[in-house]
């Protein structure tokens, strides 16, 4: 239904780089974006769709919390296996929402998706087999992600699955420092010039917090999960499963 436009936002000198909003220019560009900006953003999608067919249980509902333009609820509503579940999307850019509802309605698929306009840290989650953090933990406040994640779990069936996916950070210097610059040359790979990639870092600095793999697997057990660990990364980029 829509074209896909490429990601040019930074690709002219700023005079001042403001922090970066998931607003409308944000939302044209997304797919785009998110495509050249992530390593193995396009396999997680897929691997999400897989995990739903295996986890999500009858009667219950499944949750994509920062759902942007939906791509992970598309990948469960087209692979869930299970009858009668529900899908819930959640973010609160109403630009997203607002396209997202667009691109839900443009598809066939028949399990049913309601979208919310919502802060994630104020959505309860109720009968659910399984919730998607994809790429959404990392803007949430640190300070807040641990009451996050509590209440996540807390809404889960028993056998429930939490899929999370984020940039995170390393202890070791060199090794950060490395992965820093193969997510850079993957980006130039992408076509981003060094000037796209530098006023986009200085966009997301202080609103994307990355976080080491130890303090999720760590927090994520403190919140209540019981098997907790990572099922794929590429660089500084990984996704973890956690069931309850
Ligand atoms: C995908 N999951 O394509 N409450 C609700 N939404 C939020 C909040 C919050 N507190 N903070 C940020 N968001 C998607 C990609 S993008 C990742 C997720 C990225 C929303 C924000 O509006 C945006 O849509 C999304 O989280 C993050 O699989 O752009 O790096």
């Amino acid at each position: 239904m829509h074209d896909i436009n490429p990601d040019t936002i930074y690709a002219n000198p700023l005079a001042e780089v403001s922090r970066f909003a998931f607003d409308q220019r944000v939302v044209d560009v997304f797919p785009d974006m998110i495509k050249r900006s992530v390593p193995g953003y396009a396999t997680i999608i897929n691997m999400i769709g897989n995990l739903a067919e295996r986890y999500v249980q009858a009667n219950s509902q499944c949750y994509d919390l920062g759902c942007s333009l939906g791509a992970a609820t598309l990948a469960m509503r087209h692979r869930i296996q299970a009858a009668d579940c529900k899908i819930i999307g959640v973010d609160n850019s109403a630009a997203m929402i607002a396209r997202c509802q667009q691109v839900i309605a443009a598809d066939s698929g028949e399990v049913p998706v309601e979208l919310v306009e919502a802060q994630i840290q104020d959505v309860v989650l109720h009968n659910a087999s399984m919730a998607v953090l994809n790429f959404t933990l990392q803007f949430i406040p640190v300070e807040e992600r641990l009451e996050m994640l509590r209440s996540i779990c807390a809404g889960l069936n028993p056998g429930g699955v939490l899929i999370i996916s984020e940039k995170v950070a390393f202890d070791d210097e060199p090794h950060q420092h490395l992965m820093t610059e193969l997510h850079h040359n993957f980006k130039r790979a992408n076509g981003y010039s060094d000037l796209e990639i530098a006023q986009k870092r200085a966009a997301i600095e202080n609103y994307l917090i990355p976080e080491t793999l130890d303090a999720h697997r760590q927090r994520l057990r403190q919140a209540g999960f019981n098997s907790v660990d990572v099922w794929f990364q590429c660089f500084n980029f990984a996704s973890l499963i956690a069931i309850k």
